[in-house]
């Protein structure tokens, strides 16, 4: 896939690779950028032959966050009128499920990019961190409510108000991260994860990603339903009948996707 210019597409069998290729700004995030995301991620969901992709960035920056030199001139009726950052949220629609592979500096936006993915494999070199509130504002991509779900308030306080950065470990022990691996692994580690994710039924995958989404979004006895209700439309489903059936059988499935 071409005719992108700060990220790379690549597909790897079953999964879409998806790279932030601003070397020169830390993959800071500017409205090309976006706009390319969500040129990517609309073309991942709608491609039969994709079930996951993985979002990385290089082994210094992940992404050092919005763009600064981009944002420093605007002012509030700019801001408010073009619903600055509001583009985030196709990004966030995206049905199929998609990783985040973290290493170096995951700052601002760009901790908030990676906690709009489905999980967050880790670095051992990744930082994490909210320093808007060294720039004067604050979180604007949903930094202050999704880390706040993801550690609890008293890390996301503390994070948000002195700006300090937390590294992979103590990312991991918070919950910030699904796992940690060595930075020359975790591209390999991210790719085979999401070729793991790619070989499951596809309807499945999207059902999964919806319903673990509603615990954040609903409260338990509704979110509880969904999961029962969504549940039951699987058994509709010819992935539901060959699942089912390979196990019986003690063979492998082979999905359809319908
Ligand atoms: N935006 C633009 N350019 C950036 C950014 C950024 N966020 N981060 C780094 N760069 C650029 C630098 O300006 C520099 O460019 P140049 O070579 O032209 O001077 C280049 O990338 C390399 O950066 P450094 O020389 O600073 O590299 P270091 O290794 O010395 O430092 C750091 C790395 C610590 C990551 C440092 O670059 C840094 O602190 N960056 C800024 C981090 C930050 O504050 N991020 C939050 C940004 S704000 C945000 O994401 C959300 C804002 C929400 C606002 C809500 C509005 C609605």
């Amino acid at each position: 896939m071409s005719g992108y210019q700060t990220i790379l597409v690549e597909p790897r069998g079953a999964v879409t690779l998806i790279t932030l290729n601003r070397p020169k700004a830390l993959n800071a995030l500017n409205s090309q950028v976006l706009g390319e995301l969500i040129e990517a991620f609309a073309a991942f969901d709608a491609d039969d032959g994709q079930h996951c992709a993985v979002l990385t960035g290089s082994e210094k920056a992940f992404a050092a966050g919005a763009d600064i030199k981009e944002m420093q001139d605007q002012g509030f009726a700019r801001m408010y009128a073009s619903n600055f950052f509001a583009g985030w949220e196709r990004v966030t629609a995206t049905r199929k499920p998609w990783i985040a592979a973290v290493a170096g500096y995951a700052l601002g936006g760009g901790c908030e990019v990676a906690m709009m993915a489905d999980f967050i494999i880790a670095a051992d070199n990744a930082q994490f961190g909210q320093p808007e509130i060294k720039l004067g504002v604050t979180p604007g991509m949903g930094g202050s409510q999704r880390l706040t779900h993801a550690i609890g308030k008293a890390k996301a306080m503390e994070m948000c108000l002195t700006g300090r950065m937390m590294g992979a470990a103590e990312a991991e022990r918070a919950g910030l991260v699904a796992r940690v691996v060595p930075a020359a692994e975790l591209l390999d580690e991210a790719l085979k994860t999401a070729a793991t994710i790619a070989s499951m039924a596809p309807l499945a995958a999207i059902a999964n990603k919806e319903m673990v989404n509603a615990a954040f979004e609903t409260g338990l006895a509704q979110g509880i339903l969904f999961e029962r209700r969504l549940f039951h439309g699987l058994f509709g489903t010819e992935d539901q009948k060959e699942g089912m059936a390979a196990f019986v059988d003690k063979r492998k499935a082979e999905w359809t996707g319908r």
